[in-house]
């Protein structure tokens, strides 16, 4: 399993951990770095001194690398920005937005950063500004969301750049992760299934969701805004999408989402909460630990591998 990029991160397996905002926190990150993986802490929903507290409890859990995931549109984005520098985090992600207004001090710490991507240009500008790597985010995915989806934007991304590219969205098991390593993907990273990791701290209300989800369960609110997010449906996107019908503002639409991912993931608020998840929920029927959850991805990988393989022999 082992990469040009597993090696140069000083990984076992070609596996990130999606940096969800208010879910991925340090029991989750030392989990799936200690099984091999890259474990990634969310900043998203945090100040800078609860992140510097997460990275301090993920250091004592685990000595394996993890990253750091900064949310862009975080309020406290530019403190943040400073705490993964006295921190010496090893690699940070960010998502909805562009980091150049951080890239020199990050670069001059020596922090890898591996910025989520929703189309070519974007890959290609952070490859200028000194990316080490970008992972290119299908519209599959769950929470914040691109146009493309992976099996596009991936090979057009991999085409762009020079630099190594990890897929996301839509990718839950061993067939997935085969079919984008296929793509021309160094590694893969994975929300979704991580969510039922039974060291994933979310209500068992959110776990029980992603388990029952059927393929068509997850809508996307807030198209309108300009910042669409994939949510599983519920009482609260199907009201949603009827006031974004009818042509609400965003000052109305504002009044059921604000909170509501902190709704969903500390208090399984069924019917009022955002549970981002992604298309591939639907796949996902039993909770692991996230050691088990990688293992069988990558036995299941090999396998589908090798049986392509034979059969085209
Ligand atoms: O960031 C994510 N996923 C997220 S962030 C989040 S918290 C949130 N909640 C409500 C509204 C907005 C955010 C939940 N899930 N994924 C990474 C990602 N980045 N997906 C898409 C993008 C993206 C989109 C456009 C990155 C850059 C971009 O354009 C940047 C530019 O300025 O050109």
């Amino acid at each position: 399993m082992q990469t040009e990029l597993t090696k140069q991160l000083n990984i076992k397996y070609p596996i990130f951990q999606g940096g969800m905002a208010n879910i991925a926190e340090h029991s989750l990150v030392s989990a799936v770095s200690n099984a091999g993986g890259l474990g990634i802490l969310a900043a998203g929903g945090m100040n800078a001194e609860q992140v510097r507290e997460e990275i301090v409890k993920t250091k004592a859990l685990t000595d394996k690398p993890f990253g750091v995931n900064l949310m862009l549109l975080n309020p406290e984005a530019a403190k943040i920005a400073k705490v993964l520098v006295e921190e010496k985090v090893a690699v940070v992600t960010t998502g909805a937005g562009t980091p150049e207004p951080y890239m020199k001090e990050w670069l001059e710490a020596g922090i890898k950063v591996i910025p989520v991507v929703a189309s070519v240009a974007l890959a290609k500008r952070m490859q200028r500004c000194g990316a080490f790597a970008v992972i290119a985010e299908g519209t599959e995915s769950g929470g914040h969301i691109g146009e493309s989806t992976t099996m596009a934007l991936v090979p057009q991304v991999v085409d762009a750049v020079e630099i190594p590219v990890i897929a996301a969205g839509g990718i839950g098991d061993g067939r997935g992760y085969a079919a984008a390593r296929m793509l021309g993907a160094q590694a893969v990273q994975i929300g979704t299934r991580f969510l039922v990791a039974k060291e994933c701290i979310i209500h068992e209300n959110y776990k029980n969701l992603v388990l029952k989800a059927k393929d068509i369960d997850s809508v996307v609110t807030s198209r309108s805004t300009g910042h669409p997010v994939r949510v599983l449906r519920n009482a609260m996107t199907r009201e949603y999408l009827k006031l974004e019908k009818e042509g609400k503002g965003f000052e109305e639409l504002e009044k059921l989402t604000l909170g509501s991912l902190r709704k969903a993931v500390f208090e399984g608020d069924i019917a009022g909460g955002s549970f981002m998840a992604g298309q591939i929920a639907g796949l996902i029927s039993k909770e692991q630990t996230a050691a088990e959850i990688m293992e069988e991805i990558v036995t299941e990988a090999k396998n589908v591998i090798q049986k392509q393989w034979e059969l085209e022999q």
